[in-house]
């Protein structure tokens, strides 16, 4: 399997010298954020992770390899090129086959860093049962069910149908946890009416939580909700309108398959006139900090 893998440097002497990484996904900078935005987070987040003493390891597809942690210049072709797929873990072998580039999705990037070996990924809101179509359930959950791996983000997209997504993480025993707060965050909104089955309030007690899931020999992934902060966080009222009529809209134009997510997060940002984008940025921003303080803290045990 190693030969479809390509290290940065970066990430190899991080793990000679058994240094926390912290895995990134690569699909929010390819299908999930407008040019250049995206690529000026991609940037950003790299930078918080280093900041914390951690170092970055954004997966994605370049020319058929799988890379753990990408070069200035691969995350700038990733971020720039519009013939970038979108690839969740089915589409590997084809993307590997035709030497192809790609954003890896939440499931993807879970895949690749389990084999890479790193516990804990940030990201900004996994994907989930969709909204009107139970069978539309994205490979994220399923792909969290069987990899054991620490998940920050902030809580499902309001897109998706919240209940049914906590259900399936029930049905499949994985963990939620709420980092101070009782109820799944709605990626935009910081909370919702859905109570979350655990909270804790510092990171200390994520990690024991943590060791005690791998001791246990628990195979599936945890999950930590960690809000958007207050003063990003848009009205639920405002997200809803929006989020109705681009549903309405997709419908309509049968939009299905990968492409509902990013064409539903685009509609988002356009009747917010942005401030969608400017809360996503923000959030994704918040995770990397909490999954970097995370990563930090366990390896120092
Ligand atoms: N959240 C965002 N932007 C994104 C995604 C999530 O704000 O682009 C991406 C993630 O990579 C996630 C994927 O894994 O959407 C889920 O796609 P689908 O619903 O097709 O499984
Ligand atoms: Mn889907």
């Amino acid at each position: 399997m190693q030969q479809f893998f390509d290290y940065s440097d970066e990430v190899k002497l991080a793990i000679q010298d058994s240094r926390p990484l912290l895995a990134l996904e690569s699909t929010l900078i390819t299908h999930g954020l407008p040019s250049p935005i995206n690529l000026e987070t991609a940037v950003a987040i790299e930078k918080i992770a280093r900041e914390h003493g951690v170092t970055p390891a954004t997966i994605a597809i370049v020319e058929g390899k799988i890379k753990i942690g990408l070069s200035a210049e691969e995350l700038k072709t990733i971020a720039n090129d519009k013939q970038v797929a979108k690839a969740s873990v089915r589409d590997i072998p084809f993307i590997i086959s035709k030497k192809l580039s790609a954003g890896t999705t939440v499931a993807a990037t879970l895949f690749c860093a389990s084999y890479a070996g790193i516990k804990v990924f940030a990201t900004g809101g996994i994907g989930g049962v969709h909204r009107g179509d139970d069978q539309d359930i994205s490979a994220d959950l399923i792909e969290l069910s069987k990899t054991s791996i620490a998940v920050v983000c902030a809580g499902a997209k309001a897109i998706l149908d919240l209940p049914k997504t906590l259900e399936f993480l029930e049905t499949h025993s994985i963990p939620i946890v709420g980092y101070r707060t009782d109820t799944l965050p709605a990626f935009y909104t910081s909370e919702t009416e859905y109570k979350l089955p655990a909270r804790v309030d510092d990171i200390t007690s994520i990690v024991n939580i943590l060791r005690i899931h791998w001791q246990l020999g628990m195979t599936s992934g945890v999950l930590i909700a960690n809000p958007i902060s207050l003063n990003d966080e848009i009205s639920s009222d405002i997200i809803e309108h929006a989020i109705v009529g681009a549903l309405q809209k997709a419908k309509k134009k049968q939009i299905n398959g990968k492409a509902i997510t990013p064409f539903l997060l685009n509609e988002v940002a356009i009747v917010t006139k942005g401030k969608s984008l400017q809360a996503n940025i923000n959030l994704i921003k918040n995770n990397v900090r909490l999954g970097a303080m995370l990563a930090r803290q366990l390896s120092n045990e």
